[in-house]
This record gives structure tokens, C-alpha cells and sequence, in this order.
């Protein structure tokens, strides 16, 4: 199973590496004042990519949270590739980085360049995905959301959504899972499933399940296939905004209305998503919060300090319907 079910309380025994200090730390110009003369703690991010809106917000959000910390910020996008990621943390282990965050883009596949930090002492925090381990300590604990739990949430208001709409019979259902392999994509479509298996085992049914790769673009394509396979869906489960946006203008392309003749369930919670539920295309969204630099640059301190930090820091969010999207669209931060 996943490793990010274990809530241990991890000690960090991390001091990491003075002898490390002789490499170049060029600034990046993400850098703040930090605290008085002291020199400051150098992170190395590696980012998944710029696949959606919630990967700029949350993008975004680490890069204020990291000057506003006075860290030494070493940036890189892998533009969804894992290769990338692993040449991106083998150099902030050459650099001698005193912690590297990352957010894996896929669960397997980690362990050899994992090994190669702790090697270095370098400790590593995982922050938004989770990886597959079979050596729990080879990161230290991870920042993000619960998207099994974020499935369940899903499947929960789908139910909502279908007596809202008076939806009777049959629920055949496409789902636009995300990146095949990814932590979200895997865990949000299990909790779907356990709510449907539980509950619905006779009325629902996926009837059609492709990735879109968490892309407006593959979300687009994926769902016109689906339309020309499946004509009868009548409920759209995006595993996130982007790709039920990009389904919307397909649907719509051929002719139906999303939110009516289709109706839409999507996760995250982006302002271009409230904006699609607003106007009466999307039905319900499950928010996933991207805002995790503040958190992730607190724990970041504590790990280089060798402090003891949770195994799993939970992002705390909630469930929007249609009717709520017009009031909630102003306050949206992201
Ligand atoms: O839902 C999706 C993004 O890992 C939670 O990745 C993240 C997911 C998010 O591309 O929009």
C-alpha cells in the first residue's frame, strides 16, 4: 500500500551536512532577506510541471511562501516527466542543498535517487504526491491533500448532484482519470470506486475511463472520443478542473449541454473552474488546495533542524455545489 498511509510521528535526525556548504549557491532572486547575517537555508524544489491551474497556483504559492521564508529557492519544472525530476534532484544533491522537496509526478521508481540523498544526508520532503517505498526512510514525511478521501468526496456529492438534477435510471459514467501512474489519479479513482462498490453497485456504473493527463487539452480529445464511443454517458467524473473544462467544450461541441444532458463532477477547485460551475456547467467540485507553501517552508525549518515533523500533513478543504459557485467565486484565492 501507499506508504503516505503511515502516520508515524517521524524523528528527524537530519543536521544536514556542513561539509556540504562549499558548493555554489548562486541566488535565484527567490530569495528574501531571511534572519539577520545568518546564511540562508538553500531548498531545492522540484516541480511536477505547468500541466494545470492548480499546478501554477500551487507553484506560485511555493515560490511566495520560500522568499517570504528567506530561503535560497532552486526551481525547476520536469514538464511531466519523471527522467526530469530525477536529474533535477541528482543536482541539488551535487549542489549540496540542505533539503529538496519534490512533488513526484508518479508513485514508482524513486528509491535509487532517494538513496542517493540520504547518502548525501540530504532529507527530502514530499509535498502534493506521494511515492511508493519500500524504505519509509528515505523521505520524511509528506505535505498534501488525502485524494482517496478527495474520491470518496466525489462520489458523495455525485449523489447529490443526481438528486438535484432528478437524474432516474441508469448512471453511466466516463471518467477522465489524471496521470496514469500519479498518486491523485490513482487514489482519487479507488475512493470513487469504494463509494460506488459500497453503494451504488446496481444504479452506476464506468461505463468509459481514460487519462487526460490532468491537461485541458487531453481532457478535450478524451472526452470527444468517449462521446463518439459512449453517446449515452450522462455523468462526467473528472479527476480534475482542467480536464472537465477542456470535456466541456467537447460536449458541447457535439452538440449537449454539460451540466444538464451531462452531468459534471469535477476536483480541485480553481477559479476557472467555479467560473465553468457558475455558469451551470460544472454541477460540483471538490476542492483540492494547491496553497501548500506556507506549510511546506514551516516543515522544510523543522526537518533542517532536525525536529520531529508528522509522517502525513493533511491539507484541510471542502465541497462546492452549483448553487454555492456564484457567492464563492470572489473568495476564491486560486
Ligand atoms: O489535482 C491536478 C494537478 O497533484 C493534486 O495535479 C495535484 C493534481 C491536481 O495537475 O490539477
Amino acid at each position: 500500500m501507499l506508504s503516505r498511509r503511515n502516520f508515524l510521528t517521524a524523528a528527524v535526525g537530519v543536521a544536514a551536512a556542513t561539509g556540504l556548504a562549499a558548493c555554489a549557491k548562486e541566488d535565484d532572486g527567490s530569495s528574501g532577506s531571511g534572519s539577520g547575517g545568518s546564511k540562508a537555508l538553500v531548498l531545492g524544489f522540484s516541480q511536477v510541471g505547468s500541466e494545470s491551474g492548480w499546478r501554477s497556483a500551487n507553484t506560485d504559492s511555493v515560490k511566495a511562501a520560500a522568499k517570504e521564508a528567506g530561503y535560497t529557492l532552486k526551481f525547476s519544472d520536469a514538464q511531466q516527466k519523471q527522467e526530469n525530476q530525477i536529474s533535477a534532484i541528482r543536482s541539488y544533491i551535487t549542489q549540496g542543498v540542505d533539503v529538496i522537496a519534490f512533488s513526484p509526478v508518479v508513485v514508482t521508481g524513486w528509491d535509487a535517487v532517494l538513496k542517493e540523498a540520504k547518502a548525501k544526508k540530504i532529507p527530502v520532503v514530499l509535498t502534493d504526491r506521494s511515492v511508493e517505498t519500500s524504505d519509509e526512510s528515505l523521505y520524511v514525511t509528506l505535505v498534501g491533500s488525502d485524494f482517496t478521501e478527495e474520491g470518496r468526496r466525489a462520489g458523495k456529492i455525485l449523489e447529490k448532484v443526481i438528486a438535484k438534477a432528478g437524474l432516474k435510471g441508469q448512471v453511466k459514467i466516463a471518467q477522465l482519470e489524471g496521470t496514469t501512474g500519479a498518486a491523485p489519479a490513482i487514489e482519487r479513482a479507488k475512493g470513487f470506486k469504494e463509494v460506488m462498490d459500497a453503494d451504488h453497485a446496481d444504479d452506476w456504473k464506468i461505463v468509459v475511463s481514460q487519462t487526460g493527463d490532468f491537461t485541458r487539452a487531453g481532457g478535450k480529445q478524451v472526452m470527444a472520443a468517449f462521446l463518439q464511443s459512449n453517446p449515452d454517458v450522462n455523468v462526467l467524473f473528472a479527476h480534475n478542473d482542467d480536464m472537465a473544462i477542456g470535456a466541456i467544450q467537447s460536449i458541447e461541441a457535439a452538440g449537449k449541454k454539460p451540466g444538464k444532458d451531462i452531468l459534471i463532477v469535477s476536483i480541485d477547485g480553481v477559479k476557472d473552474g467555479f467560473v465553468a460551475m457558475s455558469e451551470g456547467k460544472i454541477n460540483a467540485i471538490v476542492e483540492c488546495n494547491p496553497l501548500l507553501g506556507p506549510q511546506l517552508m514551516e516543515v522544510v525549518q523543522k526537518v533542517k533542524d532536525g525536529k520531529p515533523v508528522e509522517r502525513w500533513i493533511k491539507t484541510k478543504e471542502g465541497d462546492f455545489m452549483q448553487d454555492q459557485a456564484a457567492a464563492a467565486l470572489p473568495t476564491r484565492k486560486y
